[in-house]
């Protein structure tokens, strides 16, 4: 087989989400199935192998606009309590950036206006929550493709970093802020939006205000919500105790595929 052979074939999936030339840069890494093995335990490795089977890229259900449920549970965070996050809705989150930033050529630091000024997706979705109940709402919000595009991630990028304005709890080891990671596949997927408004209003604190994410594909606490910043980086087992997320961390299965 011709070396070129793979590396474009690598390529032609990409574009299946939508990928840009952007894209080019990390092609190889994509495909690189295997090396998730070092990092997540076997029986995810399975889970996880399996829905890059089914087609990683297929859409989540979307639903119209009469399915949307009238009430939308809040779950995990109300409010978090922090001076910071208080002083941040204080103002209305005027002074409110979104940092993206690890292994990028820029750094972006983004205001909800530009969050806004992006090119912007709107989706109505069931979210599945591990604890037994599903809400359907709309959500809109920029692409995490589109931002992540501007930032442009390095060759060496694998997973982005969800890291959020609260504190789940306080352990004594210091961990306990939320955070949430996901790997370049379900970055770029076209459902995966940093969202900032649910069914036309902006986010309500207890639902993730100013911005938090919605990754379709998977169960609701991997929805990071009061994202602050977005960290793109190689590995994830040097964040929290090592398991990419806060209920990873705690039990949970990094990819809570549905
Ligand atoms: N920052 C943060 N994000 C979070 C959580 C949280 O406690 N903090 N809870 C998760 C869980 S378990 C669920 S089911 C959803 C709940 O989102 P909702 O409050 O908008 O329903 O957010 C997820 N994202
Ligand atoms: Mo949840």
């Amino acid at each position: 087989m011709s070396p070129i052979l793979l590396p474009r074939r690598k390529f032609l999936g990409l574009g299946a989400v939508g990928l840009g030339a952007a894209a080019l840069a990390f092609s190889g890494r994509l495909a690189d199935v295997p090396s998730f093995e070092d990092l997540i335990g076997n029986a995810q490795y399975l889970t996880y192998g399996a829905q890059r089977l089914l087609g990683r890229n297929a859409l989540a259900r979307e639903f119209s606009a009469k399915d949307i449920s009238p009430d939308f549970k809040v779950n995990g965070t109300h409010r978090p309590d922090t001076p910071e996050y208080e002083a941040l809705l204080a103002e209305n989150f005027a002074n409110w950036r979104l940092i993206v930033d690890g292994l990028t050529v820029n750094r972006l630091s983004l205001s909800l206006a530009d969050l806004h000024a992006l090119p912007q997706r709107t989706q109505i979705t069931r979210h599945d929550c591990v604890e037994g109940w599903s809400a359907i709402g709309q959500w809109q919000g920029a692409p995490l493709a589109e931002i992540l595009k501007r930032a442009a991630p390095l060759p060496a990028a694998r997973f982005v970093l969800f890291h959020c304005a609260d504190f789940y709890e306080r352990a004594d080891d210091g961990t306990g802020q939320y955070y949430e990671s996901i790997d370049l596949v379900d970055a770029f997927h076209p459902q995966t939006i940093l969202a900032h408004s649910l069914n036309g209003a902006p986010l309500s604190v207890g639902h993730g205000a100013p911005a938090r994410l919605r990754v379709e594909r998977q169960l609701g606490y991997k929805q990071a919500k009061y994202v602050m910043r977005i960290e793109l980086v190689e590995r994830i087992d040097g964040f929290g105790r090592g398991k990419g997320g806060f209920w990873p961390d705690r039990g949970y299965e990094w990819y809570a595929g549905i």
